[in-house]
């Protein structure tokens, strides 16, 4: 005798289940990886899952500090100099913080950063910050890959353990201060130990066995969470260029301890062969990425990218553009117009040959400026 199908059955739930998970879409919110966010940070958590299916962010490092010829002026922008609008994502780096200086790497003063960091929140921006940290071990630069017990003596047990911690302390200050005029904490997405599939910084994969480097990962967020009580981040594993995910996935630390999954990857050359190559290179790792990021449920993003001096006048149209068209991630951010180094400047400024192009690119459907988010902290 053949069972009537109760919808309470087992069976009756499979085919309702099927229809949800069809029509939900394939990226979900699966919780944020801080089981004690503040509410501000699962707000931002979850309006970048509902922006993700909007468009692409386009973000600038250093974006309000300086830009080519100027630096210091309250509100100046080079991409609303040539726009009228500001980016939607505004990338911030503390190197040096670790060592109580007033400035960063870059000479811009940590009090800079964080006036713009709240300015940014205001305006209903995103903040994003990576940390080019010193090297605890040998007391060079994060550069500096002289020595491969870097990583393994700032870890527990390691010489320069509590020198680390001092540092850890230091950057845990400047991040607890980041308040909103409510006195709320201001959420960042923090992305440490960026690029460590290179082998150009101390975290990088030459330079420490995958342990040491997970270890490293987790022991710095375990500490700002516990801790310092830092519960306002959204924390970015953001490797560089990548053929496939070995280094990637032997390096996750793990599920609870990322919300955003990334890679940096820029074009060198401005001839059609290079553009060719980065076009092909960025596809394919963001391939790979949105793959992983749907099996961990995670938010993918280009972390990095640019063309030095834009040296090629339609870049942004026919290179960036084709390499990201295809693909859902949150934001890209093209990096730094330097205003004390020559010659360093990834977007247009005022005058620059590339900038009809530039504002051809934020035109697209795709691509999305500050005042085109959804309201990001309801
Ligand atoms: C690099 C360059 C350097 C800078 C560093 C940290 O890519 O822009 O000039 O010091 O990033 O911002």
């Amino acid at each position: 005798m053949i069972k009537k199908r109760s919808i309470f059955s087992i069976q009756g739930l499979i085919l309702p289940f099927m229809i949800i998970s069809f029509v939900m879409p394939v990226f979900s919110d699966n919780g944020i990886s801080d089981k004690n966010a503040s509410g501000l940070s699962i707000q931002l958590y979850k309006n970048l899952w509902r922006q993700l299916n909007k468009g692409v962010m386009l973000g600038h490092q250093d974006a309000l500090s300086y830009g080519v010829n100027w630096h210091g002026e309250k509100e100046r922008s080079d991409i609303k100099d040539v726009s009228g609008d500001y980016p939607a994502v505004f990338g911030w780096d503390l190197g040096g913080i670790e060592l109580g200086h007033a400035h960063n790497l870059d000479s811009v003063y940590f009090e800079n950063i964080k006036e713009n960091i709240i300015r940014v929140h205001a305006m209903g921006g995103v903040n994003t910050i990576s940390w080019h940290l010193m090297n605890t071990y040998t007391k060079g630069n994060s550069w500096d890959v002289s020595s491969t017990k870097s990583v393994a003596e700032v870890l527990p047990g390691g010489v320069c353990h509590s020198e680390f911690k001092n540092w850890l302390d230091k950057l845990a200050e400047f991040l607890n201060a980041l308040e909103n005029e409510d006195g709320e904490k201001i959420p960042v997405l923090f992305r440490p130990y960026h690029e460590f599939t290179g082998d150009w910084f101390w975290w990088g994969a030459k330079n420490c066995d995958k342990d040491e480097f997970v270890e490293l990962f987790q022991y710095t967020i375990d500490y700002l969470r516990n801790q310092k009580n830092i519960h306002h981040l959204l924390i970015v594993y953001s490797a560089g260029d990548f053929n496939d995910l070995k280094v990637f996935k032997e390096r996750y630390p793990g599920d609870t301890y990322v919300d955003l999954v990334g890679f940096d990857s820029y074009q060198y050359g401005s001839d059609e062969m290079s553009k060719s190559k980065y076009i092909k290179l960025v596809r394919n790792e963001l391939n790979l990425l949105v793959e992983f990021a749907k099996q961990h449920k995670k938010i993918p993003a280009l972390t990095e990218t640019g063309l030095e001096c834009v040296s090629d006048s339609t870049w942004f149209t026919t290179g960036l553009h084709e390499a990201i068209r295809d693909f859902k991630i949150s934001y890209c951010l093209l990096w730094r117009n330097a205003y004390n180094r020559k010659n360093h400047f990834y977007v247009p400024y005022t005058g620059h040959n590339s900038t009809a192009d530039f504002n051809l690119f934020i035109k697209k459907r795709k691509v999305k400026m500050l005042n085109e988010t959804i309201d990001l902290y309801k």
